[in-house]
């Protein structure tokens, strides 16, 4: 007997039930996130094609204006918002303001989205994984004047979270606050199926993944945890590997599934590091965790940051908790 396939539509709805207040507009909402990945991803696989399909900027053969990707994204992770009518405004990565979802439907909506409609962008010209991050809140209050100061809530806050990895095959993989879940996009029927359910970390690994390009611009604690994975000990099985692909989504997934870092750390040219706040650290941060994970900023925990700012940035220490742990004690012991 062929085992059921369970499709994102199918859990999300059935997953409807552990939330007793919900009328389905977080659900819908999800389902439109969906449906947006799957518009991004028959893009990015044609992405390979660009000679064919003319350089960004370019006319296609089809006649139409050529998009970059991660443009094209944006745009269409913000049209399924708003077709919904459950946001009430997006924060994205490749947006300066808020964007308000101005449809009559979604002037009361509830939903707040913050996301890196295309993460890792410039990989896609080589053909190496990228991904969409995405984080979702409940407005706190329907009447307030500051839709702006409704995105600054912590990362604890967050309703729901995820993220989509457009690699050997495309995934998405989110969580609600009760369990982290993987779907498959299988191609032949255009549904994401359960393919990983339950997702747990490994409690320790033997991955680093960071750039160490920067070697020189690190603290003095983050340096001497990169030369503690580089010496010899059977016990703890160092050195360890270095993996690092320069796509944060493709190199966290790999680590929550086997076990490991990945560290974006403060430099001395970028003092809070570079990635995101609300858009890519809280997500992961909070996946991370589902998964019996970590995500700290070399001091405090991710998710307990008040944000100051829709675009602000953070260090960001990620994945297996020993592991995570380890890295910040000596972070913090040469500081
Ligand atoms: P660097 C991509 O630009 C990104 O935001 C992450 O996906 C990636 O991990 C990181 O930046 C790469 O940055 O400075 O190592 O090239």
């Amino acid at each position: 007997m062929k085992r059921q396939v369970t499709t994102l539509s199918q859990f999300i709805i059935e997953r409807q039930a552990d939330f007793p207040y919900a009328k389905g507009e977080l659900s819908r909402l999800l389902l439109d996130i969906g449906i947006a990945a799957k518009v991004v991803n028959r893009e990015v696989n044609k992405a390979g094609l660009v000679d064919i399909l003319g350089e960004a900027g370019n006319i296609n053969i089809q006649g139409e204006q050529v998009k970059k990707l991660d443009v094209f994204a944006n745009e269409q992770f913000i049209i399924a918002l708003g077709s919904g009518g459950e946001t009430c405004a997006v924060a994205s990565e490749e947006n300066e303001d808020l964007v308000p979802i101005e449809t009559l439907v979604s002037k009361n909506a509830k939903y707040l989205v913050c996301i890196d409609p295309l993460d890792g962008s410039s990989n896609i010209d080589v053909n190496v994984s990228i991904g969409t991050i995405f984080s979702i809140y409940r407005r706190k209050s329907e009447e307030s004047t500051s839709i702006l100061s409704e995105f600054l809530q912590k990362g604890t806050q967050q309703v729901a979270a995820g993220y989509v990895i457009y690699g050997s095959s495309t995934m998405l993989v989110y969580t609600t606050g009760k369990g982290v879940n993987g779907f498959t996009l299988d191609p032949s029927i255009g549904e994401f199926c359960l393919s990983h359910p339950d997702i747990k970390t490994p409690e320790t690994g033997n991955i680093y993944s960071v750039n160490e390009g920067n070697y020189m611009h690190l603290t003095e604690g983050v340096k001497a945890y990169l030369r503690w994975c580089k010496e010899s000990d059977k016990d703890t099985k160092r050195p360890y590997t270095a993996r690092y692909i320069g796509s944060l989504v493709a190199d966290f997934h790999r680590n929550l599934l086997k076990g490991g870092i990945y560290i974006y750390p403060a430099t001395v040219t970028a003092p809070n590091g570079k990635l995101r706040l609300l858009y890519e650290c809280n997500p992961l941060a909070w996946i991370a965790e589902q998964a019996g994970g970590q995500a700290s900023d070399g001091r405090n925990r991710i998710l307990d940051i008040k944000p100051e700012s829709l675009h602000q940035r953070t260090p960001l220490f990620i994945g297996s908790p020993e592991m995570v742990t380890m890295a910040v004690e000596f972070n913090l012991k040469n500081q």
